[in-house]
């Protein structure tokens, strides 16, 4: 399986994330990718290929022009603005507010954020372009013929909603290539997202398109963030009605209960007849994930990856959470390796 990744992730590692009440050290930062990196070299993948310019086209077809624009200027806005530190959103238009986009960056800000531990700083923009880049250079080789790629995209994007960022996600590199093979003429397309946590932006972009089918398996929303979407009576809307499938969880969910879920998720996207598959793959369900609270141990994601390519679709996996530092890369490339049959 060929793999795409740019080292201008590193662009965007933000000093502090709001955590129970502290600034702590973002758990996604950079070091992530290099456990990925070095297991991958380890088990004998040939060396990523860095990706081409981000093509915008497929970008601005999902998400919100003046997001876009607010995730290009923000960072100027912000200096501009006489803010010393780091982007942190800090006001939301709430229940019974206004959702009007005020014209200070500190409002603007809240206005395109979910949550407030995400922060962004002097690169994120261009690291975010860069991580899509990757995915887009996946489906490229996938829609030339390949039956799968791998994206080590960074920062990931599964939470990027049409108009908002949050839960370290900023472009939604799943939904983008879901919508490339939709442009390249696959009928149906589906999103499988094996993260921790629901793909609230993946669900929000395709909730109403009767061609993109999506299901998640995540922390049930009572209990696990992003909180506030994810429950099972989501189901799509209008003409995408039943083309949403979540498969929320409970506390201490074992790998035997978690993969019925995937099996379930895995014949509804047989049934939809998606032609092309895209994976959000998050590696958080892992028992010693430091901010999750599923138990999959390493040898589950194995069986994930075998499990997944028994659909027989052309497949581009994008890499989403895990923070389980020393165990992402091995849980990761389990995936990939069951895919191919390990
Ligand atoms: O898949 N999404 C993530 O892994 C990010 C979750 C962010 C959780 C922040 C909770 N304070
Ligand atoms: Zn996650």
């Amino acid at each position: 399986m060929k793999t795409f990744f740019s080292e201008k992730h590193r662009l965007h590692f933000p000093q502090a994330e709001l955590s129970g009440g502290e600034f702590v050290t973002p758990f996604e930062r950079p070091s992530r990718a290099e456990y990925i990196l070095n297991r991958l070299r380890d088990r004998g993948f040939e060396t990523p290929q860095a990706p081409g310019d981000v093509d915008m086209k497929p970008v601005l077809a999902l998400h919100d022009a003046g997001y876009i624009d607010f995730l290009e200027s923000a960072w100027e806005e912000w200096k501009a603005a006489g803010f010393r530190g780091e982007i942190i959103p800090t006001a939301f238009p709430a229940r019974r507010m206004q959702a009007r986009c005020p014209d200070h960056i500190d409002g603007k800000v809240g206005y395109y954020a979910l949550a407030c531990e995400t922060a962004m700083t002097s690169g994120t923009w261009e690291a975010a372009r860069s991580s899509c880049a990757s995915a887009q250079s996946a489906q490229k080789h996938v829609a030339s013929g390949a039956r799968s790629a791998f994206a080590l995209c960074r920062p990931p994007g599964h939470h990027a909603a049409i108009d908002m960022f949050g839960g370290y996600c900023f472009i939604n590199n799943a939904a983008v290539v879901a919508q490339m093979f939709r442009d390249d003429g696959a009928a149906r397309v589906a999103i499988l997202d094996v993260d921790f946590h629901h793909g609230n932006g993946t669900q929000d972009i395709f909730y109403d398109r009767g061609d993109v089918f999506f299901a998640s398996l995540h922390g049930k929303p009572e209990d696990a963030f992003p909180y506030f979407l994810g429950y099972a009576d989501e189901t799509g809307a209008g003409g995408g009605e039943g083309t949403t499938a979540n498969y929320p969880m409970p506390p201490k969910t074992p790998y035997n209960a978690w993969s019925e879920a995937l099996d379930d998720a895995i014949a509804r996207i047989g049934k939809f007849g998606a032609e092309a598959l895209v994976v959000s793959l998050g590696v958080d369900a892992f028992k010693e994930d430091p901010i999750s609270f599923f138990k999959l141990e390493s040898d589950d994601f194995t069986d994930c990856g075998r499990r997944i390519e028994k659909l027989g679709l052309p497949t581009v996996f994008c890499m989403e959470g895990g923070y389980a530092i020393e165990a992402v890369g091995i849980n990761t490339v389990n995936v990939l390796e069951g895919f191919e049959g390990a």
